[in-house]
């Protein structure tokens, strides 16, 4: 993969400019757009993401892997344990992945993934943003850590993300077949936390209590209530201490 860095100072949203970019001039696969503070930082659900300038890695990542939108969660995942990978090398820490889409420390949130798709003539376009807190939590945002509250090290954006491209080349192609989604679904599976114990999840419609058992191979969330697994496509997870559902 040949990725092309675009960096910013300041921006709206790395996400918000590589879908226009998508829906303007339909870039490659590869296209990586980084900034050092986001005015209108997104998270999932119209929820926002906000970092003070030059605490934490902000970019987001152009990618065309072939596959149907209701794959996007291996795309994430691909992101996810790429950055998770990355972190280990740089610092030791070894995250755990919060379905569907944050890196934690314990149960704080270190790193927030959202993936775009963005439907072109050619296929689909997937933009996948990351915020990982290096050396700010993040303003009065309750449960959340950085790289510097939990290992003490201080990182650079420029060389987390240069890892994080690193780890990015062979899971990307992992995507491209069916062994390689496998093993992405494989490592997903054993990165998750809190698997075996009592979450609640809820949706628009639900909220559900029950014992999380893992992902399937669409990267869909399997929890274990009453007598049934029921599976979540979307949906938000929390840990439930020493409740039995
Ligand atoms: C996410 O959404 O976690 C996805 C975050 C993706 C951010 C990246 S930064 C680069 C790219 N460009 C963008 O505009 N976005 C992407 P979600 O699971 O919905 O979580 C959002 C929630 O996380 C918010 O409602 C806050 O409660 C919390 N939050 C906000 N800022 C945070 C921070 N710095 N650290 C930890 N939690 C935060």
């Amino acid at each position: 993969m040949v990725w092309r860095v675009e960096h910013f100072d300041e921006i709206d949203s790395t996400n918000t400019y590589l879908v226009d970019r998508v829906r303007r001039d339909d870039p490659p696969e590869g296209l990586v757009a980084v900034a050092g503070f986001q005015s209108a930082g997104r998270g999932r659900l119209d929820r926002r993401w906000e970092s003070p300038p030059g605490t934490a890695l902000l970019c987001s990542l152009l990618l065309r892997p072939g596959l149907a939108a209701e794959d996007l969660q291996l795309v994430v995942a691909a992101v996810a344990l790429s950055a998770r990978a990355a972190l280990v090398r740089l610092t030791g820490l070894r995250p755990g992945l919060k379905w569907p889409n944050d890196l934690v420390v314990g149960d704080a949130k270190l790193a927030g993934v959202l993936a775009e798709i963005v439907e072109r003539d050619g296929g689909l376009a997937v933009v996948v943003g990351l915020g990982v807190n290096l050396t700010s939590e993040g303003p009065a945002v309750a449960g959340a850590t950085s790289v510097r509250r939990a290992t003490g090290l201080t990182l650079t954006p420029a060389a987390l993300l240069d890892l994080v491209l690193e780890e990015l080349e062979a899971r990307r192609a992992a995507l491209d077949s069916g062994d390689g989604r496998v093993a992405l679904q494989r490592e997903y599976g054993d990165a998750l936390v809190w698997v075996g114990q009592s979450v609640r999840v809820t949706t628009a419609r639900e909220s559900v209590d029950g014992i999380e058992r893992g992902v399937d191979g669409r990267g869909r969330l399997l929890v274990e209530v009453g007598r049934a697994t029921r599976c979540f496509e979307v949906g938000d997870v929390v840990h439930l201490r020493g409740a039995t559902p």
